[in-house]
Parts: C-alpha cells; sequence; structure tokens
C-alpha cells in the first residue's frame, strides 16, 4: 500500500469511528488538503492570530544564539517537523547561510504540496543549500529519522503545532523524538502560553469569517473525497477556550437538525440541532506544564526563548 492509500484508509477509519460516536469528533488533522493549507496561511496572517509573529519575533531575536547552539565541525541535520510555509525557519536558514554553516535542512509535513512549494522556494533563494524534504505524518515519518545518527541532530517543531495533541498524545509525541534523539542532539519547540483569555479566544474566533471556513475545511473534504452530502454552511463554527486547563476547543455546530450520507463509507449519520463535531484542540502552557511533559518524556529543558510581547515560548530541550 502507498503512502498516500494508507493515509487515506486511515482518514475513512477515523471518520467512521468518530462521526458513529456521541460527542462527535474528526481530528483537525484531516484539515489539510490543498485549500485547508491555503486557509491556514490566511489564518497566520490574520492580526488576532498572535502566534506567527511572537513565534517570528523569538527565531529573529535569538537566531546567533540557536545556531551556536546548533552548529558542529561534523555539519548537522535541522530537521523540522510539520514545516508549512518555512516562514520563520527560514530566518534561521538565512542566519546559518551566512555564517557558512554546514548542515542539511529536513522539512516534514504532512502536506506534499507545502514541502515541494517551500523547497523550490528555498532553492530560489539559495540554491547550494542541502534540502531533503519528506511528507508524512510525525508519527510514521518519526521511525524513518532514526537514520539521521551520522552526525547530531536539531530537531525544531514550531508553530506550537503540539497544542494541537492531547497531553497524552504530547508525551507520546516527545517520547518518540527522545528515542531518536542522542545525547548531543537538541530539540527546540514552540509552545504557545496561557494568557488573557480573551486574546486566545479571539485568535480562534476571529470576525472575518477565515477559521470558520478552514475548520468546515474537514467537511468539504468528506464531500469530496468521500462522497457526502453535508450542508457545509450549516455548520457554525464555534471556539471555547477553558482558562483552567488551558485548553482551545474548537467544534463545528449544526444549526439544524440533518441527515448525512457519506457515500463511500456506507454511512448515515444523523445531526440534531446544535449537535457538536469537536475538531481540533489548541493547548496552552505554562512553564509547570511543559516541564512535567519534558519529565514524563525523558527530556530536560536546557534554555527557555521568550517573544517581546511574552505571549509564546520556545524551549530547548535534551535528552534527560
Ligand atoms: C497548526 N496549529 C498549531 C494551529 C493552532 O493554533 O492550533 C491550527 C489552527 N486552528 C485554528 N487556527 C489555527
Amino acid at each position: 500500500m502507498t503512502k498516500k492509500e494508507s493515509f487515506q484508509l486511515e482518514f475513512e477509519q477515523h471518520v467512521t469511528e468518530g462521526l458513529k460516536t456521541f460527542p462527535k469528533f474528526l481530528s483537525s488533522k484531516y484539515i489539510y488538503d490543498d485549500r485547508g493549507d491555503e486557509l491556514f496561511q490566511q489564518i497566520m496572517a490574520l492580526p488576532e492570530y498572535y502566534l506567527t509573529n511572537a513565534e517570528y519575533n523569538i527565531v529573529d531575536q535569538y537566531k546567533a544564539d540557536l545556531r551556536k547552539l546548533f552548529e558542529n565541525d561534523k555539519g548537522f541535520d535541522l530537521i523540522e517537523l510539520g514545516a508549512g510555509d518555512g516562514k520563520k525557519t527560514k530566518v534561521l536558514l538565512k542566519e546559518l547561510h551566512e555564517n557558512d554553516t554546514k548542515f542539511t535542512y529536513i522539512p516534514i509535513d504532512i502536506s506534499q504540496h507545502a514541502i515541494d512549494d517551500l523547497a523550490s522556494s528555498i532553492k530560489g533563494t539559495w540554491p547550494k543549500m542541502d534540502v531533503q524534504g519528506e511528507q508524512g505524518t510525525y508519527f510514521n515519518v518519526l521511525k524513518e529519522l532514526a537514520k539521521y545518527n551520522q552526525r547530531p541532530k536539531a530537531i525544531i517543531v514550531l508553530g506550537s503545532n503540539i497544542g494541537n495533541l492531547s497531553h497524552d498524545e504530547a508525551i507520546n509525541f516527545l517520547k518518540q523524538i527522545q528515542e531518536i534523539m542522542s545525547p548531543e542532539d537538541v530539540l527546540f519547540m514552540g509552545f504557545d502560553q496561557k494568557k488573557d483569555p480573551l486574546t486566545i479566544q479571539n485568535a480562534y474566533a476571529d470576525t472575518t469569517g477565515v477559521t470558520q471556513e478552514f475548520n468546515r475545511n474537514l467537511l468539504h473534504r468528506l464531500n469530496k473525497e468521500m462522497q457526502a452530502d453535508f450542508n457545509v454552511d450549516k455548520f457554525e463554527h464555534w471556539e471555547a477556550y477553558d482558562p483552567e486547563t488551558g485548553t482551545a476547543k474548537s467544534y463545528l455546530l449544526a444549526t439544524e437538525a440533518c441527515d448525512v450520507h457519506i457515500k463511500k463509507l456506507n454511512l448515515k449519520v444523523s445531526f440534531n440541532k446544535w449537535e457538536t463535531i469537536h475538531t481540533e484542540i489548541s493547548q496552552k502552557y505554562d512553564d509547570q506544564i511543559v516541564e512535567w511533559l519534558a519529565n514524563q518524556s525523558g527530556l530536560k529543558i536546557t534554555q527557555i526563548f521568550e517573544d517581546n510581547k511574552k505571549l509564546f515560548k520556545n524551549y530547548l530541550f535534551k535528552r534527560n
């Protein structure tokens, strides 16, 4: 079975499970087809979505420190999980390039489209840079990353992508990274911080409706890829941030009772009026939670970087 076929099968099994159960759920990882990628780009450009600029500020402010932490006489592998458009990483790539640092950049993303675009834009700017993109989900690709063991690695995960995982999933993810790390390797990861709840609420419930379209893309995908007949406009985006747990939860709400047929899965799904599909969590953190996650995963925090507005932090980890 090809990677694409097994991803599709996993997607279909997920939809069957998520829509047969109560309360219903669908994972946000399936939002990202070409349209989903494009909508996420639009989200990142929203003034309310402060995460991107905050982390950009960290990378820009500390790029020389990061270069010194990562560089090595033998050269190193810069592995990025969930690379996306690489906007923030390019700041670091520029710094590495300008200082003649020896490294290979290995961007990994669930979207082949994102990998291709990123690789070609890097080649356009720095034709000699060694870039080896790989398509895949974090969990599938991590197993393959064990092969990068000839020289030190710097693994980077930006954008608070870890926030889309539950704590259990995050620990599992961090453990898998820890297992492929040698003692000299580093992990540099972004964690969006707890803050004024309204700032978070607004970041995920923007007034332009882009986040709603992003969330609804899940249903568009089911219509396109599984011959479903969702009336997508009848599902509204709802966001609820809980400052106690630090979890922002996204839902699609059925504004009318309806029956949906998903032909490819031979599945009929009924929705009551105001019934929910839980689609995403975006976890927010503080130092204590990140330290706990690290401890649970055999990692230790060696440095913390914060942006100038104190909204976001990147942590540097090593094996414990
Ligand atoms: C990719 N991920 C970290 C984003 C987030 O902030 O949870 C996805 C997103 N969902 C709505 N807006 C942005």
